[in-house]
């Protein structure tokens, strides 16, 4: 007895010791910042483009279009922001200024703006409402603001990019936080440019000094990230396409300097020095203004539940744009969809069956309680499952204890130790023997795989390869609804 309590004892004490001696695994790579993490933890919001396009029913303006034109009768930013906030989105980027140079507050640096438009008397700031819908409503506020500007006189010369930081300065100064600021890749070509009406091309990669515009903005707004698809590398990436999608290899990596082709946009870069994560943006129309033959072309759910897959499912975020209407509002088929669109997702993922099952690892790093297989099941983002050092193959095995049907696989790694996972498999427990139900290649914060409804007790996760160790911090198994085309 003496002994046995002794051998208890021993147990006892030596798991303690390997809980407290087993370190956490080491960064690999580049990691994200605090400000890229917690864009990243919103996944999902919106876009609004709204500007004098929307009058004149073009997708681009030309910087000469009247003033007078903007007028909307009805505009709701508490309106946009409802519905994004029902749609479970949890920010809202707005056009400040597209492309023709018009700007939705009145700025002091320029007489083409709301100011000399005939909406509340020139007395209207676009922005503003937005910000205090965004506040009412718990959402965060993101600013797009063009940097080709077919307007402005200077466009091209020096005293632009003076013009260009003294609206960043106002933009993120009287409107609160911001979360993400936009700037657009289209530059240079043909414009009004304060009535010269003539060609001006720059060079992308000096003309607008991003280095000190960059400086500037995390100076103004030290919680923010900066999306650029042009000139230096900023803190987001573009993903080579606004169709919606984004690689099915996607690394959250880029290479700071040299060119970015689109197979590294699209795919991101294996051994990037820096961390660029993608974000996906498409319009929930073809276009993104408003254009009134485009009401019977809004997504429809199946088109948008693949861009979700494709998008927040393959490690991006999701920016997805209501064109507003000249009125001042999205239009009823926006806002059908968008909410359809949530319905799905929500129902698709109302109940993880992992929750209730038994889960073991083929490795655990020290052997420590702190680093079990369970750990991807716990329902915290920042507890995970690690294996030892020099272990890249593993696998899981999840036991639900009887037979489910399920359809959908999720994983995330523990992305502030490092994207590692470059390949691997799900498989069932079918009639005895091991089926491969889908095979992947790389995670990062989060990868949905789906495949066609399996019945199976057991289910195997394998990372076939990986940089370092592996670093897992969720597994999700579901039985999405099947969804019927329309
Ligand atoms: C593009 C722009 O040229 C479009 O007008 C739109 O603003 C889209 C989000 O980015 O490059």
């Amino acid at each position: 007895m003496k002994n046995l309590l002794f051998g208890i004892a021993l147990s006892a004490s030596s798991i303690f010791t390997s809980c407290h001696q087993t370190k956490a695994p080491a960064p690999y790579g580049p990691v994200p910042s605090e400000n890229q993490m917690r864009w990243q933890e919103m996944e999902y919001y919106a876009f609004v483009h709204f500007s004098l396009n929307t009058y004149t029913n073009q997708p681009w303006g030309y910087g000469n279009e009247d003033v007078n034109l903007f007028n909307p009768t009805e505009l709701d930013c508490r309106q946009w922001a409802r519905i994004c906030k029902q749609a479970g989105m949890k920010g809202i980027i707005i056009t400040a200024k597209h492309h023709c140079g018009f700007c939705l507050w009145p700025s002091e640096y320029t007489e083409y703006s709301v100011k000399n438009s005939p909406w509340k008397d020139g007395k209207g700031d676009v922005v503003r409402e937005l910000a205090n819908a965004c506040r009412e409503y718990d959402l965060k506020l993101g600013i797009y603001l063009s940097p080709w500007d077919r307007n402005h006189a200077d466009y091209g010369k020096p005293a632009y990019i003076t013009y260009f930081r003294n609206q960043l300065r106002e933009l993120l100064t009287n409107y609160g936080e911001i979360f993400e600021v936009w700037y657009d890749g289209a530059n240079g070509g043909s414009g009004y440019y304060g009535g010269a009406d003539e060609n001006r091309t720059i060079d992308r990669t000096t003309f607008y000094d991003w280095k000190n515009t960059y400086q500037l903005v995390r100076e103004l707004q030290p919680n923010i990230v900066i999306w650029n698809d042009g000139g230096d590398r900023a803190d987001l990436r573009w993903v080579g396409t606004e169709a919606g999608f984004v690689g099915e290899t996607n690394w959250s990596l880029l290479n700071a300097a040299g060119d970015v082709p689109f197979n590294m946009l699209h795919y991101g870069v294996e051994n990037g020095d820096s961390w660029v994560p993608a974000e996906v943006n498409t319009s929930i129309r073809p276009e993104w203004f408003y254009h009134p033959d485009e009401d019977a072309k809004v997504k429809t759910l199946p088109q948008l539940m693949d861009t979700y897959y494709h998008s927040i499912g393959r490690n991006g975020t999701l920016l997805l744009n209501f064109p507003i209407m000249p009125n001042g509002l999205i239009h009823p088929n926006d806002e059908k969809a968008a909410l359809e669109f949530s319905k799905a997702v929500n129902e698709a993922f109302a109940v993880n069956l992992v929750e209730k099952a038994q889960v073991e690892a083929s490795n655990v790093r020290g052997n420590a309680g702190k680093f079990a297989a369970s750990k991807t099941i716990d329902n915290n983002q920042i507890t995970y499952w690690a294996t030892d050092d020099g272990v890249t193959k593993a696998s899981l095995t999840i036991d639900f204890g009887k037979p489910i049907l399920f359809n959908r696989f999720l994983v995330q790694e523990y992305i502030r130790l490092g994207q590692r996972v470059k390949a691997f498999t799900v498989e069932a427990l079918v009639d005895g023997k091991w089926k491969e139900l889908a095979g992947a290649t790389t995670i990062g914060y989060k990868r949905i795989l789906s495949f066609p409804t399996v019945e199976a007790m057991q289910v195997r996760f394998t990372i076939t390869d990986s940089k370092s160790c592996p670093v897992i911090s969720n597994i999700g198994i579901y039985n999405a609804p099947q969804i019927l085309t329309p």
